[in-house]
């Protein structure tokens, strides 16, 4: 007979964590909901985060000091971050990794190359020293806005904000959420995860609330906040791309056009291209993750193989309500 497997550790990023007395006392004070993924979220701001990562929120409000150089990805979790982050990097740096064979990309995850501020950067008690990284430095976040760091609101570094259809969204996050439990928790239901959801208490949400902050922003001033969604990228990746390269100031040359550069970072950071890399089928994150994780399907409309029509309805109501008068749709 098989031995029974010790159920595998929780990410490290999700444990709760040694918080100073200071973090404890605060955490302890803010309403808190049962989590998807760990046992608990904390309402901050207005918008709901892990207990483990409220070292990370609050430590990166307090000590991130943006450059004017610096390009930070905003996204709504699993609206395609890890997708996103690769094609920044590639784009960004591109001068530098000039041999597609010799590409970073293809030996490390996107959230290593693109770390996020709150769940990597700030997650330790200690605050690391990031002014020897190189210009322009890249950062990702789940902020919402309203929670930004002052200095990345001051400055002039930009910011790349990517949502997706807020049904997709949910079902890579109950996916994800299942996948990260803990064994002892057993898996959260589709339907539990869809009424938080809805109510608003999932990882960054009030979803709608998150979106509308950025898009907002992204409105008021379009120079320094551009908005993306996950649907029109995979719909004309190549318009967006250049989009994004024209908002960044690094613009593809025509001597870059005639090379077809755009397409070989399309195809490079193409869901079958990383998703079948050995890092991404074997490698880990640091924090415990399975790079796997962040690869499931990366399509449009997986929904409908979810959601039933009663959800369909509510979240179509919720849609509706939240977003109208905004001009934003979904
Ligand atoms: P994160 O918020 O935890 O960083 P994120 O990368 O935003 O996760 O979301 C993962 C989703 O992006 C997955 O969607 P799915 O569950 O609907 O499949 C994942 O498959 C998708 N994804 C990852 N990489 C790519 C890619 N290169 N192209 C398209 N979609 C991708």
């Amino acid at each position: 007979m098989a031995t029974p497997q010790p159920p595998p550790a929780l990410p490290q990023y999700l444990q709760e964590y040694e918080f100073s007395q200071e973090n404890r006392d605060f955490i302890s004070s803010l309403p808190t909901e049962k989590g998807w993924i760990a046992n608990h979220l904390h309402q901050y701001q207005g918008f709901w985060h892990a207990t483990r990562h409220m070292q990370g929120v609050l430590a990166s409000q307090k000590h991130f000091q943006a450059l004017d150089t610096d390009i930070l990805l905003v996204s709504t979790p699993k609206s395609g971050t890890t997708w996103l982050k690769a094609v920044l990097f590639a784009l960004v740096k591109r001068v530098h990794y000039p041999d597609p064979q010799q590409h970073p990309l293809l030996t490390n995850n996107p959230h290593v190359l693109v770390p996020f501020l709150e769940l990597d950067v700030y997650i330790e008690k200690q605050v690391p020293d990031l002014t020897c990284l190189a210009p322009p430095r890249l950062f990702s976040t789940h902020l919402p806005y309203v929670s930004l760091p002052d200095s990345v609101k001051n400055s002039a570094c930009k910011v790349v904000y990517l949502c997706r259809d807020p049904k997709d969204t949910f079902v890579s996050l109950w996916h994800f959420a299942n996948k990260l439990r803990a064994k002892s928790r057993g898996t959260i239901s589709l339907e539990e995860a869809f009424d938080k959801f809805c109510k608003g208490v999932s990882l960054g949400g009030p979803f709608w609330d998150h979106v509308l902050g950025y898009w907002k922003e992204s409105l008021e001033r379009p120079e320094k906040v551009m908005f993306f969604k996950f649907e029109e990228m995979k719909e004309e990746p190549t318009l967006h791309l250049r989009r994004l390269a024209e908002f960044l100031g690094c613009p593809f040359s025509p001597e870059e056009e005639t090379q077809g550069v755009a397409d070989d970072i399309l195809r490079l950071c193409s869901f079958d291209n990383l998703s079948n890399l050995d890092v991404n089928q074997s490698g880990k994150l640091s924090s415990g993750e399975e790079n796997s994780t962040f690869f499931r399907k990366g399509e449009v409309g997986d929904w409908m193989n979810y959601l039933t029509d009663e959800m369909v309805e509510r979240l179509d109501c919720i849609n509706e309500e939240k977003l109208q008068g905004s001009g934003l749709k979904f």
